[in-house]
């Protein structure tokens, strides 16, 4: 490709992708992206520092895929051969695979290394400020919410329904299980369930026979009204009532939680 070639090409790639930037982040302040946890900040500032680097990698791809098209179509069906053929360009290779293996690096580092740092760092330093434990089971097709530390085995709204209702700014801790504790012969025969509140930026596999965990601090009063985004959805194929499997979660004030609370002592003693 000649000099002034190479110059279009340049300046087409740098138009379209200061485009696609501005229309990248128009649709990044959309309802789309309502994140309010500390490790959802952390998840999204990462996405949105991979796909600002991604788009010019996107666009270079693309504009040169037309470009090539564009630039060395045959109108007439003729093929003409190149009055110069190169078999292979040795600086072209060597920056190509040099800046593949420079973004894969910086990639590594950051934000996938330092960010994991960092949630770990949350984790470890919040764990002493006295987490609310929520034990969640998973079972065909249920989200049951256990609070051990109140005494209360399963939160359920008026309608009697399972609902998760959290107190803003303070740490919790998730344990995951996935079993059925109204299967009748075997209350561990369920299957694999997948934990995801949307808003909080969070998503874990819940696995039969493994306890795992999930931490952080809802950082907004919010509830469903509020955002469809802020529930709790089953995000793994398991069966026939999978995509129903979800729970409305509150994000409420530290008095209106001590309220809730009592009021799912009082619900609980009544069905005692
Ligand atoms: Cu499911």
């Amino acid at each position: 490709m000649a000099l002034a070639e190479a110059t279009v090409f340049a300046v087409i790639w740098a138009i379209v992708t200061a485009i696609a930037e501005i229309v990248f982040r128009r649709i990044k302040d959309h309802s789309m992206y309502y994140t309010i946890s500390s490790q959802g900040h952390i998840a999204l500032s990462a996405f949105n520092f991979l796909s600002s680097w991604l788009i010019p990698i996107f666009t270079f791809m693309a504009v040169m895929v037309i470009f090539a098209l564009v630039r060395f179509r045959a109108p007439d069906n003729t093929p003409r051969p190149s009055p110069v053929q190169t078999l292979r360009n040795k600086w072209y290779i060597l920056l190509w695979v040099g800046v593949s293996f420079a973004l894969n690096i910086m990639f590594w580092l950051h934000p996938t290394a330092v960010d994991l740092e960092t949630m770990f760092a949350n984790w470890k330093q919040q764990q002493n400020q006295h987490p609310l434990i929520v034990n969640v089971t998973a079972r065909q097709w249920e989200w049951i919410f256990s609070y051990p530390q109140y005494g209360i085995t399963q939160a359920v709204n008026a309608q009697g329904l399972d609902e998760l209702e959290l107190p803003v700014g303070r740490p919790v801790e998730f344990f995951l299980r996935s079993k059925d504790p109204f299967h009748s012969y075997d209350i561990y025969a369920d299957v694999i369930h997948s934990f995801w509140i949307p808003a909080f930026g969070i998503k874990e596999d819940v696995i039969p026979g493994e306890t795992r965990t999930e931490f952080l601090v809802p950082d907004h009063v919010a509830n469903y009204e509020t955002s469809p985004l802020v529930r709790v959805q089953c995000a793994e194929v398991c069966g026939p009532g999978h995509p129903y499997m979800e729970a409305p979660l509150s994000i409420v004030t530290a008095k209106q939680f001590s309220q809730w609370i009592a009021h799912q002592k009082s619900l609980q003693a009544q069905g005692a």
